[in-house]
C-alpha cells in the first residue's frame, strides 16, 4: 500500500478535483504491475495496473489506495475491470465516499472477491484530504497555509523583508505544492509589501493554474502589482467588502481584468470562492491572513517551512492575533508528514485526523 501511496502522488497537479489513485497487483507478494491515476478524466489506476498485467492479473491481489468504482463516468466502472481480470482479492485504503462511485466493495463481494478495507487508510485520507472535504459536503474549499519562517516563526525581518528565508529545496517545493490547488491566496498587506506572482514554476506543470486570490478588505492595492498586471494571463481574484468595490480602485481593477468578490468575511469569502470553482486554497501569508484563518477555525491544513535563523522579536510573527488559550484547552493538531528540505525542514499539520 506505501507504493501505491507513491504512485497516487504522482498524480499531483494533473488530476484534482478528482482523487489521486494508485494500484499495484501482487501475485505470490511480488509486484507484477503498477498504475495510478495520472490526468483528470483519464484512466482509473485500477485500470492502468490491470492492463499493465494483463493475463498475470488471473489469481493476483490488487492493492489500491481507493476503494474501485462502481460506476460509469469519464471512465467504465472499474469493478467491471476487476472482475474481469480474475482478480481473487482486493485491498483498498478507503472506502469511496463519492456517492456516485461507491458501492465497489459490495459489486465486488458478490463477485466472489475477497474485500479488505483499512490499510494504511490515515495516509490515503490525508493524502486525498481535498477530495474527502469536497465529498463530505463543505461548502468552503479545502484552505491550506503555508509558511516559511525563521526558528522562532518570523516570517520576515523587522523591515519586512522575506526574501529568502527558506532555501532552494524548500522554494522548489512550493511550486510543486502550488500545483496540486486550485487557487492561492494572500492577504492585501503581502501582495502590497512582497508583490509575489503567485504562479507555478517548476518542472511540474498543473493542468489548470491555480487561480490567485487577494484577500484585501480595504482594497488597499497598487495596480502596478505583478498580480494585477497579469491578471489577464493568470487569473486573479480580489475579495473585499462590497462597499470597496464602488471605489475608484475597484472599477480600476475591474478593468485590469480582475474578478471581484465582494465578502464580507473570511467565511463568506470562502463560500463564494467555492461556488466559482475553488476546491481547494493555499494561503501563502502574510501572518494576518494566516491569524485571522486559523482564528476563524478556517484552516484545514499547515505546511510549515522551519529554516535554521533567528529574526528576534522585532520580525514579523508567522500569526498575529490568536487568542492565548489555557494549555488544558488548546487543540492539538496531527502531523502527517516531516522531512527535511536541503537545510529547512517541513512539518506538514492537519486539524482534524482522519480516522485509522
Ligand atoms: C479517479 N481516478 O483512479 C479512481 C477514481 O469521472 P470518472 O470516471 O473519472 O470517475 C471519477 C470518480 O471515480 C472519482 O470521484 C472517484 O469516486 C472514483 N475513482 N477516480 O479519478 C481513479 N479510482
Ligand atoms: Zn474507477
Amino acid at each position: 500500500m506505501a507504493r501505491a501511496l507513491d504512485l497516487a502522488g504522482r498524480g499531483w497537479g494533473r488530476v484534482q478535483p478528482n482523487p489521486l489513485v494508485g494500484a499495484i497487483v501482487l501475485a505470490d507478494g511480488e509486484i507484477i504491475a503498477e498504475g495510478y491515476h495520472a490526468e483528470f478524466g483519464g484512466p482509473h489506476a485500477e485500470a492502468a495496473a490491470l492492463s499493465a498485467a494483463g493475463h498475470r492479473a488471473r489469481g493476483a491481489t490488487l492493492v489500491v489506495t481507493l476503494e474501485p468504482c462502481a460506476h460509469q463516468g469519464k471512465q467504465p466502472p472499474c469493478v467491471d475491470q476487476v472482475i474481469a481480470a480474475g482478480v481473487r482479492r482486493v485491498v483498498a485504503a478507503i472506502r469511496d465516499p463519492n456517492p456516485v462511485a461507491a458501492g465497489g466493495a459490495e459489486r465486488l463481494r458478490a463477485a466472489g472477491i475477497d474485500v479488505e478495507f483499512g490499510v494504511l487508510a490515515r495516509e490515503a485520507s490525508a493524502l486525498n484530504a481535498p477530495f474527502l472535504h469536497r465529498a463530505r459536503g463543505e461548502v468552503r474549499p479545502f484552505v491550506a497555509l503555508k509558511l516559511a519562517t525563521s526558528v522562532d516563526a518570523r516570517i520576515a525581518d523587522r523591515d519586512r523583508r522575506s526574501r529568502w528565508i527558506s532555501g532552494p529545496e524548500a522554494r522548489d517545493y512550493v511550486h510543486w505544492l502550488r500545483a496540486g490547488f486550485d487557487a492561492i491566496g494572500v492577504g492585501g498587506a503581502t501582495a502590497r509589501h512582497d508583490d509575489p506572482s503567485l504562479t507555478v514554476r517548476g518542472p511540474l506543470t498543473p493542468r489548470i493554474a491555480p487561480r490567485r486570490v487577494v484577500f484585501a478588505p480595504a482594497l488597499n492595492l497598487r495596480l502596478e502589482a505583478e498580480l494585477i498586471r497579469s491578471a489577464r494571463e493568470v487569473p486573479t481574484t480580489v475579495v473585499a467588502g462590497a462597499d470597496a468595490f464602488q471605489w475608484e480602485m475597484g472599477r480600476a481593477l475591474a478593468a485590469a481584468g480582475v474578478e471581484l468578490v465582494p465578502a464580507e468575511s473570511l467565511e463568506e469569502a470562502l463560500t463564494a470562492l467555492a461556488e466559482r470553482g475553488v476546491g481547494s486554497l493555499l494561503v501563502e501569508g502574510g501572518g494576518r491572513l494566516a491569524g485571522a484563518l486559523l482564528r476563524a477555525e478556517l484552516v484545514d491544513r499547515l505546511h510549515w517551512v522551519q529554516s535554521p535563523l533567528w529574526l528576534g522579536e522585532r520580525g514579523v510573527p508567522a500569526f498575529s492575533g490568536l487568542p492565548s488559550l489555557p494549555l488544558a484547552s488548546v487543540e492539538r493538531w496531527h502531523p502527517v508528514e516531516r522531512r527535511a528540505l536541503g537545510d529547512d525542514t517541513l512539518l506538514v499539520l492537519d486539524r482534524t485526523c482522519s480516522p485509522d
